[in-house]
């Protein structure tokens, strides 16, 4: 149900009752801006996800916390409906889209960009007729052909993300003698499955597909050699968020730490990533990733893509008292 809408039975059929907040034009990827590392807000309207799973269960819910993250200042929202952990149970795409479709079409309205977060052709083609900008598969593409062929008919910015195998499969697979290489290698054949079929290199985004096929030394060193993936020439989107890596890491007394104690490395892995002229980062708690994109952006050389165009310094804020 779309929750800035009449609810039934409060008003004639024809004629809701008026918008509670004044929608703002669309957003369009084009705008999007290009002086620092983006923020994407990560919305799963699953039962299962795993660090927010069972949390946005209903549409009205997710549309909530979809306009939290956006107020809160996140470039793109990523609304998906099957979750993607090791194991997960896949789920019908009529069930995804009944989940993720509302969603869709409530944030666009409210003037937010959206990307679809889906392996399903059919969801994703049905969410940018809902108003989403951006296909994020974490595939790559090794299920369906015809995301091929919809990000070559649809020219819409697509997210090619590592994975072998699937969910089931993907676990076994981490086998690599040279892991950024390989990852790097393995998305450029695919890429050029893409180029092949009619997509444009600007379409183009890649993610390393951290905890895909991959055990955790080697999320640790993607991320230590993300310029190799940079290397391609695409834009890159690192997505560490609260993964089982950061809980392995932050172990205290042999007990790994919760997904939801996760979120201060997280934001470790945006100021690095950002430093290091990452396109965007995919997370969950946007506002500690929004802070260390602005202190990585202070911080980078000026030749470093995460500042091309940045000022000297901004505005000056007015001292709180005792501040120094
Ligand atoms: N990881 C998850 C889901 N979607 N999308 C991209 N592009 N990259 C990822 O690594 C990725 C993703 C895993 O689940 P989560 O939604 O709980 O983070």
């Amino acid at each position: 149900m779309d929750s800035l809408a009449a609810a039934p039975g409060t008003g004639p059929a024809t004629s809701p009752l008026p918008v509670l907040r004044k929608p703002r034009p669309a957003a369009s990827f084009k705008d999007l801006p290009t002086d620092r590392t983006l923020v994407m807000g990560i919305l799963n309207v699953t039962p299962d996800s795993f660090s927010d799973g069972g949390r946005h269960a209903t549409p009205d819910t997710a549309i909530a916390a979809g306009l939290r993250m956006f107020y809160a200042g996140a470039d793109i929202i990523d609304v998906g409906g099957e979750s993607t952990r090791p194991g997960a149970a896949g789920v019908s795409v009529e069930e995804e889209q009944r989940r993720v479709l509302p969603v869709v079409e409530a944030l666009v309205k409210a003037g937010a960009l959206v990307s679809i977060d889906t392996t399903h052709a059919a969801t994703a083609e049905a969410a940018l007729a809902a108003g989403a900008a951006i296909i994020n598969d974490v595939s790559g593409l090794t299920i369906e052909p015809e995301m091929l062929e919809l990000v070559a008919r649809s020219k819409a910015p697509y997210i090619l993300t590592h994975r072998r195998g699937d969910a089931n499969t993907m676990d076994s697979l981490a086998d690599y003698n040279d892991v950024a290489a390989e990852v790097a290698a393995e998305l450029a054949g695919v890429r050029d499955k893409l180029y092949a079929a009619g997509a444009a290199p600007e379409q183009i985004i890649l993610d390393p597909g951290l905890g895909f096929a991959k055990n955790e030394s080697q999320n640790w060193e993607l991320l230590h050699n993300i310029d190799v993936l940079q290397g391609l020439g695409h834009k890159v989107l690192v997505a560490a968020s609260r993964k089982r890596f950061l809980g392995s890491l932050l172990t205290v007394a042999g007990k790994a730490a919760a997904p939801h104690e996760r979120d201060s490395a997280t934001a470790a892995v945006t100021a690095i990533s950002a430093y290091r002229g990452a396109w965007a980062v995919r997370v969950h708690d946007v506002g500690p990733s929004l802070d260390a994109v602005k202190v990585a952006a202070r911080l980078a050389p000026a030749s470093s893509p995460a500042r091309p165009a940045l000022p000297a310094t901004g505005p000056a804020a007015p001292a709180a008292p005792g501040d120094s």
